[in-house]
């Protein structure tokens, strides 16, 4: 039982005065006048968007408060199973729309705002991006948050609270230009926990000492410390009282402003340098996806974040007054990839060395307690840190790793004693020039499940990168979750329209909890109607686009072209390179034709959008080419509709859901078996938009749901993939015929300075073309003329798009927190009393 802090005969006055949260339109506009007047110190006559945004949200975040309070205190008092999902990032985008639809008083707002003299939609505008993400990882974090608060699942999430989110991306002269993100002006989405606070310890040394037993401990003294300071962000659930935590660390001095002591000697600089280098682990988000560098600020930032969410778990575990051998009854851990695999280090640490636990004891917990997910086989993002960087931040943290690897590697002899090499392979510490510690080998070993996110990744990991692994622990260790999105922001909120039209057909919006109820509006296929609407709410979706792309490129695009679009992180393995060699080719295709052949061509608009990691010097290239192919085709009148190609400045969450709904055809073409899952082409097929793909991570999963009449697939497999690189380096290697037509045009200076260039075509033409770009050149342009002639026939197209919708029900998010659930954290939705009584959300 938990103690209360109120005795018992005062809580009658707290029950009395328990406060309600609005219910309906003119409780709402009481709320928001209340807050205008007070919180912000405003009236009408200086309420500007900007501060009815902040009142609006001020409301619902009290709503939010009343039922994430209820939450937590149901959560201690059942005092079950908890999970805690570990992730470096969380990409939210904006959190009124979403607090408001999955309450369930959007209307109420809307009502209400424009009775106070706005539109909801001007205000949900102003919210700025949570964009504590660079791409995919992060947003899976974010839809995994909801899809465990909706299934009422007890559940936090940790993170760390950046100052700066990812870069705004700025497009000057055709380059992309990094702008920083600071996000924090007014958040009211945040709860700073000034008491919850954690001492985490760097650098020191080690010390040991026996006790009369001849036992040894180990003390981490000296060094330096740097508190940590808990910001909660509750997290509502669809159409249930369910709201999850969100607890994000700060970093600050752990001496408080500053040294005071310092100061008064004269040394005010460098006292506050104390303070600001303490800021600093917390202040940026590392703009890479999928690669990792080896700088000391991450492995802080990591450490950081771990030492206090793990302090924090304990701390929890540790009121139950429990044995330590049902910590993995009651906690279960998910690492978000190798980010937070210190967590299994530093809870080895504190069973052994602050609570006195043995090795073996605390070992049986820690590898119950973890969860490992990888999300990618690429080499370049395979976390490695170097042996004396560890040795030097967290000493103690690296003689346990050695620990932990000397009794693996003990294991491994015993079962391979004639393999002397496999010793060498599977070792955590790579002994390399310098030696590294292998994070996710260490994740493999302290896990008692590894997943890989979806079927293709989730084989290719087994055979290549951990093949060892599962020699070694048996393939039941590994296991496949494909990922999922959230229906409620990626189809409800990002598109209302065609939300309310399935609910139409299928009778409710029941869809959103159970997104397999989607395969009833197949029933209407031949529904006119239900047809036309469904044209016409894409055709809208594409108007606003269009609309959008007028104002912010200037280009005028009509909404009856097919859109095209290839949003994500720009990467060479993702290629968009491949994709604007194809526009190129288009448009000699077309400058080549006689004006009377032209006109029968079918008119496209290529969208890009996507920010290069800061020091991605291609992916910079990529960019900068798509800029300046734009300027050229936008102005050629031999072209006029025929062919726009337009890059939307600044890809965050808030834009896809804008972009996503508009799109006709999307891009998912990365080399086979590369993208481990991807999940924006879950989002565009959701939205009635068909795709084009090769046969890897997820599209393999959605041609087998939807058919594969109803997906664009081309391109070599995976298993092919090796082979072909190894041609390229041994045997003849001739660029793709058209490929070499595009290439001669660069060169020519059609799109500017060839030598801008030189880097992305001799990666193909001379370096190997690692990413096949040539190989699948031929069957890309081909399969984007299938697109183009069935585009032609829009009857057969809705058609494809219903039914890939009716299809889409295995790719929420909750079927995926649903197998997380059962096949690896062993837990069960606890649903919270609503307030009449009656258990909501079963
Ligand atoms: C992405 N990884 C995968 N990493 O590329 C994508 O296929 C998958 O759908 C998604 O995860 C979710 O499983 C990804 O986004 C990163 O951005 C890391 C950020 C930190 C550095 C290493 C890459």
């Amino acid at each position: 039982s938990v103690e209360a802090s109120i005795p018992e005969p005062q809580r009658d006055a707290w029950t009395k005065h328990q406060v309600n949260g609005f219910k309906n339109k003119d409780e709402f506009e009481n709320e928001m006048v209340r807050h205008v007047e007070t919180t912000l110190a405003r009236s009408m006559f200086n309420c500007d968007e900007s501060a009815a945004y902040s009142a609006a949200s001020l409301a619902f975040r009290d709503r939010l408060i009343l039922e994430w309070n209820r939450t937590q205190q149901r959560q201690t008092f059942a005092d079950s199973k908890r999970v805690y999902y570990l992730s470096l990032e969380f990409l939210m985008g904006r959190a009124l729309d979403n607090a408001m639809l999955n309450i369930g008083l959007k209307d109420v707002a809307k009502a209400g705002l424009s009775d106070l003299g706005f539109r909801v939609e001007d205000i949900i505008e102003q919210e700025h991006d949570a964009a504590l993400g660079n791409g995919g990882l992060g947003r899976l974090a974010a839809c995994f948050l909801d899809s465990l608060a909706s299934l009422n699942y007890p559940a936090w999430g940790y993170g760390l609270r950046y100052r700066y989110g990812i870069f705004k991306q700025e497009i000057i002269d055709g380059y992309q230009v990094e702008v920083p993100d600071y996000w924090l002006d007014f958040n009211p989405w945040e709860f700073p926990r000034h008491d919850v606070t954690v001492d985490i310890q760097f650098y020191g040394n080690v010390r040991k000492s026996q006790d009369d037993n001849g036992r040894t401990t180990a003390h981490w003294e000296g060094g330096e410390m740097v508190k940590a300071v808990a910001y909660d962000v509750p997290i509502p659930g669809y159409a249930t009282p369910s709201t999850n935590n969100l607890r994000l660390w700060s970093s600050k001095a752990a001496s408080g402003e500053f040294d005071f002591q310092k100061f008064n000697s004269g040394e005010y600089e460098s006292s506050v340098a104390d303070q600001q280098r303490a800021e600093t682990i917390s202040a940026v988000l590392y703009p890479n996806d999928n690669l990792e560098r080896g700088k000391e600020l991450r492995l802080k930032q990591q450490y950081f974040w771990v030492a206090a969410s793990l302090y924090d778990i304990v701390r929890r575990f540790k009121k139950t007054k429990r044995s330590w051998r049902e910590f993995p009854d009651q906690v279960a851990i998910q690492l978000n990839d190798t980010h937070p695999t210190l967590a299994i280090v530093e809870l080895q640490r504190i069973l052994c060395d602050l609570e006195g636990l043995d090795w073996d004891e605390a070992w049986n917990i820690v590898q119950q307690t973890f969860g490992y997910t990888n999300h990618t086989v690429l080499p370049e993002a395979l976390e490695k840190w170097p042996v004396g960087l560890m040795q030097h931040l967290l000493p103690r943290h690296l003689q346990i790793i050695y620990d932990i690897n000397l009794y693996f590697l003990q294991k491994v002899e015993r079962a391979f004693p004639n393999d002397r090499d496999i010793l060498r392979r599977v070792s955590i510490i790579e002994e390399s020039q310098p030696k590294m510690v292998r994070m996710a080998y260490l994740a493999i070993v302290g896990s008692h499940k590894v997943n890989g996110v979806a079927e293709l990744h989730s084989d290719l990991i087994k055979t290549t990168i951990f093949k060892d692994f599962v020699e070694i622990f048996g393939p039941d260790k590994f296991t496949n979750v494909t990922n999922g999105i959230t229906p409620r922001r990626w189809l409800h909120q990002a598109n209302p329209r065609l939300s309310e039209l399935i609910s139409s057909k299928t009778g409710s919006f029941d869809f959103l909890k159970d997104l397999t109820l989607l395969n009833k509006i197949e029933l209407c296929i031949n529904d006119k109607a239900f047809r036309k609407e469904w044209a016409e709410i894409k055709y809208a979706n594409k108007v606003r686009l269009a609309k959008y792309i007028k104002s912010t490129t200037g280009v005028v695009v009509n909404p009856s072209s097919l859109f095209d679009v290839q949003v994500k992180r720009i990467h060479e393995y993702k290629r968009q390179q491949m994709n604007i060699f194809g526009v190129i080719h288009r448009y000699l295709t077309l400058k080549a034709l006689s004006p009377a052949e032209r006109k029968k061509q079918m008119p496209r608009v290529s969208i890009f959008g996507g920010k290069a990691a800061p020091g991605y010097w291609m992916a910079k290239q990529i960019i900068h080419l798509i800029n300046n192919v734009g300027a050229v085709v936008n102005n050629d009148p031999d072209i006029g509709d025929l062919l726009k190609v337009i890059f939307l400045e600044d890809y965050n969450v808030s834009k896809a859901e804008m972009i996503i709904p508009a799109s006709d055809i999307s891009e998912h073409i990365s080399t086979a078996g590369t993208e481990a899952s991807g999940t924006s082409n879950m989002k565009f097929v959701l939205n009635g938009g068909l795709i084009i793909g090769t046969c890897d991570g997820a599209n393999i999963e959605i041609t087998r749901e939807i058919g594969e009449n109803n997906i664009f697939l081309f391109g070599n497999l995976a298993e092919d993939v090796e082979d072909l690189r190894h041609n390229h380096t041994y045997g003849s290697h001739s660029v793709d015929s058209d490929l070499a037509k595009v290439f001669e045009a660069i060169e020519k200076g059609t799109f500017g300075e060839p030598h801008d260039f030189a880097g992305m075509i001799s990666a193909v033409r001379d370096h190997g073309d690692y990413y096949l770009v040539s190989d699948d050149f031929h069957s890309y342009i081909e399969t984007h003329h299938l697109v183009d002639e069935s585009y032609r026939n829009q009857d057969e197209w809705i058609t494809k798009s219903i039914t890939s919708v009716a299809r889409m029900g295995f790719f929420s998010s909750d079927r995926c927190i649903n197998e997380y659930a059962e096949g690896i954290w062993n837990i069960e939705p606890l649903p919270v009393e609503s307030k009449d009584g009656v258990a909501k959300g079963e």
